[in-house]
């Protein structure tokens, strides 16, 4: 991209910031429409690299700032007891261009690196259409996910590979977040409201799902995983769990035909 094409994206993405920040509780995910955003790189590798990029950033201005200041302290030393400093007097031509030409750098430089991360905010912030849907509620102190079929774990993520999942949370009684260090993503959950968090699993593993707001007593036992399977794999587990719960709940409406005769008749000989 040239130089030119970059500075009109930084401003057209500038000029497109919401002065009044949208309400928590505006759940209405935006799919992504079409083709055109695919998010082929997943946002917790871009997360990655802007965050090498501002190290590289902060490092090199940090070692040339610090050359500066060497050879400042060495050039203008006091070479013998008495020596008194002279200040050069600046034309306001000369002051102005320094003041200003570093700040314009410095700003060009900042501006840049907070472009990108509002870049990679609004990759958080869309979830793809083919996402995979899985609702979380947090209550102190456990997770509940609860899956398309109805299918409830506690604790435990299960998620199919190289699928993107959207989490839709909610909270049943304090203010919990649901943080995956792993896929660099965290979101409050509150009670009376939804939120959402999506990422990419694009390797099978286990990684560590913590509550990163503190909620209690028990806020550090709100410790799960996330299970990344293979597709199949996962798909085989969640249609075994859904086989089990229905024949529970055959042998549950089973057990409910025969209890109410037996309430009758209990009730009747009662009286
Ligand atoms: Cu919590």
């Amino acid at each position: 991209m040239s130089i030119q094409a970059r500075a009109g994206s930084m401003a057209l993405m500038l000029l497109s910031l919401p002065l009044i920040p949208r309400p928590a509780q505006a759940v209405q995910v935006v799919p992504v429409p079409g083709q055109s955003r695919q998010w082929d790189v997943p946002p917790h590798v871009h997360f990655d690299e802007l965050l090498h990029e501002v190290f590289w950033d902060i490092t090199i201005i940090g070692v040339l700032m610090a050359m500066v200041a060497a050879y400042f302290l060495f050039a203008y030393r006091r070479r013998f007891p008495d020596e008194v400093g002279r200040l050069q007097k600046l034309s306001p031509q000369a002051a102005l261009g320094w003041m200003i030409i570093p700040v314009a750098l410095f700003m060009a430089d900042d501006i840049y690196l907070f472009a990108k991360g509002w870049e990679l905010h609004k990759q958080y912030r869309e979830v793809p259409e083919n996402a995979y849907e899985i609702r979380v509620t947090g209550a102190m102190w456990s997770w509940t996910y609860t899956y398309p079929n109805e299918v409830e774990t506690y604790g435990e993520l299960k998620v199919p590979a190289e699928t993107p999942i959207l989490l839709r949370m909610s909270s049943e009684d304090v203010v919990h977040s649901h943080f995956i260090q792993q896929y660099r993503v965290t979101e409050d959950l509150m009670p009376g409201r939804v939120t959402y968090m999506w990422f990419m699993p694009d390797k099978v593993g286990e990684y560590v799902v913590t509550c990163r707001e503190y909620c209690g007593a028990g806020h550090s036992s709100m410790y799960g995983k996330v299970i990344v399977m293979a597709r199949e794999e996962f798909d085989a587990w969640l249609e075994s769990e859904a086989a089990a719960i229905s024949a529970s709940a055959t042998v549950a409406s089973a057990q409910q035909v025969v209890s109410p005769a037996a309430d009758v008749s209990a009730r009747d000989f009662g009286r």
